[in-house]
């Protein structure tokens, strides 16, 4: 297993739509222990295959609290198929844009349609910050970030200060 680099807003795939996922075969496992391994190390609650430039619909999550056990999870081929009408605001990061932070408003619950990692198809619902982070996932997926959700001039100095840190990466 291998951490990927993580890729860095404004970048071109970030901003694509993902194609569903063919087959669960050893090679998306790998991907998504390869995932895993991203996020942890990161650290952060969940990736999206587009964040390491796989553009194919899977995302990972672990939500867990630092002193419970990891609850990993792979979600392959996620699609929303209720969300609640009641909504929550959050704050949220992103990998792909460091150390911003901003509140965005998302329904409360969702529940989602997907395949596990055996490929077998489940559904689950998520409340508090799993809902928060899937729905981030998935727009990751649509080729949406949390920016998006932001007027235009709050979303152009964010990726302003993104290019500039990305030319400091370059030289450093
Ligand atoms: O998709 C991503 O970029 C990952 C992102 C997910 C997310 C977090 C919070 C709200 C919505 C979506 C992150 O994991 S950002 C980092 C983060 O939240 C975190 C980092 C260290 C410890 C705990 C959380
Ligand atoms: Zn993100």
């Amino acid at each position: 297993m291998s951490v990927r680099p993580i890729l860095i807003h404004p970048d071109p795939r970030l901003k694509k739509v993902c194609e569903p996922v063919p087959a669960v075969d050893d090679a998306l496992r790998k991907l998504i222990d390869d995932m895993f391994d991203t996020m942890y190390d990161a650290p952060g609650v969940g990736l999206a295959a587009p964040q390491v430039g796989v553009l194919r619909r899977v995302f990972v999550m672990d939500v867990s609290k630092d002193e419970a056990p990891p609850a990993p999870m792979a979600l392959i081929n996620p699609e929303i198929v209720w969300a609640s009408e009641e909504t929550r605001a959050h704050e949220e990061g992103c990998l792909s844009i460091p150390e911003i932070y901003e509140e965005i408003v998302r329904p409360a619950r969702v529940r989602v349609r997907f395949l596990d990692r055996e490929g077998a198809e489940r559904e689950a619902e998520f409340d508090g910050l799993a809902a928060t982070c899937a729905q981030h996932e998935i727009d990751h997926l649509n080729g949406k970030l949390f920016i998006d959700y932001l007027g235009a001039v709050k979303r152009q100095l964010i990726t302003g200060k993104m290019k500039k840190l990305k030319r400091e990466r370059l030289k450093a």
